[in-house]
């Protein structure tokens, strides 16, 4: 089923040096015969030829021959480096498709590498993130994944719950067995107590990480002509929303995002609060609160030359959420732990306070954690079933908690594909991008 021969355009499609064709699967040696004039071929190198469509000459190339044991689908595999340019490429991606190859899926490369036992679940995971990576820190935390991080960081739990399945199976299959250890309910209890704070630790830190990682959800709001949109626009280097000295400027929200030293912020800058019946400028308040009310950070803008009774109602409002109060205008008057100049490009408190205040978030990417929102939902699943399981553990039999144990074991095993799941594969790997 899984070895027909597929083929995909491995690089990105434009004009290039190099673009890299690539085949997995029994014929892929002998259809790169058949297309070209490399007859002889030795497994694991690298040799030079030429490509023909019927006689005709498409392309020099060199062709990279992988065997089974050691190439990444763990089938056979050949990559073609050829000429870039979306021509040529095209080309012999159609002289394979008509000797005999089908074109692959996204992510079907992958896809067999997973199926092969080649690599687990999570590392599907990470190299489909490490091609999304758009930050350094988004790209570190998926080459640990890559190189197995997940399962260091779920074994020992695993095992530990395995063990205890296991001790409970025998108790209730072989009664007769008195020599066993019996795992009574309170054998159990200080078990599952140690589970349930482990997952709940390893989903905290996840979580942690995936604000830092993926972007913190960042609102910049303040009264009007505070600076906010010269704020957005100080910190993504470029004139994105309209400045103006008129109060009321901006009416919609306006969205970047900016990379500081590691961390992400999506960034909104917003309509400056104030009472008004003005009709657009309203709808536009409107919705600075609900950005408001969806930000994970808010940066409250004030004018440090010209602070009244309205902004510290506004820091008094926040002062409960993840706030940040700036005194912009500081070539006016300096005030305040954030001072700034939005108008003049000098944000650097703002930018060191945040490197600063994520510190702690961003070195997580140096411990093994849980890299994603699939594995921290299974986490959370399994987390659930333990956690009904000690509700339960002075109540019930062993026989009904077991039930929930195998359910908590079954969704740590999902986190790493050990089981056999072929809707959730085919989603999974969907998301891939062609040629991997
Ligand atoms: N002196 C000084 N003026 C600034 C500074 N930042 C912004 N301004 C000026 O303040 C005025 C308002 O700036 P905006 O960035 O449009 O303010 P805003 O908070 O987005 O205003 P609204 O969109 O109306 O809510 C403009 O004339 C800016 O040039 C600053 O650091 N120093
Ligand atoms: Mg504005």
């Amino acid at each position: 089923m899984f070895n027909d021969t597929i083929c995909a355009i491995s690089t990105a499609l434009k004009d290039g040096a190099i673009s890299i064709v690539r085949m997995s699967g029994d014929d892929s040696f002998s259809i790169i015969k058949k297309i070209s004039d490399i007859k002889k071929i030795e497994a694991n190198t690298i040799k030079y030829g030429h490509i023909f469509n019927n006689g005709e000459l498409i392309d020099e190339v060199l062709v990279s021959f992988f065997e089974k044991k050691h190439s990444y689908t763990k089938q056979d595999m050949v990559e073609i480096n050829c000429h870039g340019g979306v021509y040529v490429t095209r080309m012999i991606l159609n002289l394979l498709l008509e000797n005999g190859c089908r074109l692959a899926e996204p992510g079907e490369f992958t896809k067999r590498a997973y199926l092969n036992g080649r690599i687990n679940l999570s590392q599907a995971d990470s190299i489909n993130d490490l091609i999304k990576a758009e930050s350094s820190i988004q790209a570190k935390s998926a080459l640990k994944g890559i190189e197995g991080s997940v399962e260091r960081l779920i074994m020992p739990l695993m095992d530990e719950m395995k063990d205890v399945i296991a001790m409970i199976e025998v108790n209730i299959d072989y009664p007769e067995y008195e020599d066993e250890k019996q795992m009574s309910n309170d054998v159990i209890k200080p078990y599952v107590y140690s589970w349930i704070n482990k997952a709940e630790q390893m989903i905290q830190k996840a979580e942690r990480f995936r604000v830092v990682k993926d972007g913190i959800s960042t609102v910049i709001i303040g009264k009007p002509n505070v600076g906010k949109s010269s704020l957005l626009n100080a910190l993504l280097q470029k004139d994105k929303a309209i400045v103006t000295d008129i109060a009321g400027t901006t009416r919609d929200l306006v969205e970047g995002k900016v990379v500081l030293d590691n961390i992400t912020l999506n960034l909104i800058d917003t309509a400056g609060i104030r009472d008004t019946s003005e009709t657009i400028e309203k709808i536009g308040i409107e919705k600075t609160m609900k950005a408001i009310d969806d930000a994970e950070l808010i940066i409250l803008v004030l004018d440090a030359s010209n602070i009244d009774k309205q902004d510290k109602q506004l820091i008094d409002k926040y002062k409960d959420r993840n706030l940040l109060v700036v005194y912009n205008k500081a070539d006016l008057n300096k005030m305040g732990d954030i001072s700034i100049s939005a108008l003049n490009n000098d944000i650097k408190q703002l930018t060191d306070y945040l490197n600063d205040k994520y510190k702690d978030d961003i070195d997580l990417v140096d411990e093994d954690i849980l890299n994603n929102e699939r594995q921290i939902a299974l986490m959370k699943s399994c987390l659930n079933e333990l956690k009904q399981m000690y509700t339960n553990i002075d109540i019930e039999t062993i026989d009904v908690l077991v039930t929930n144990l195998d359910k908590a074991y079954s969704y740590l095993c999902q986190i790493l594909g050990k089981e056999y799941q072929e809707d959730l594969i085919d989603h999974m790997f969907s998301n891939f991008c062609l040629g991997k």
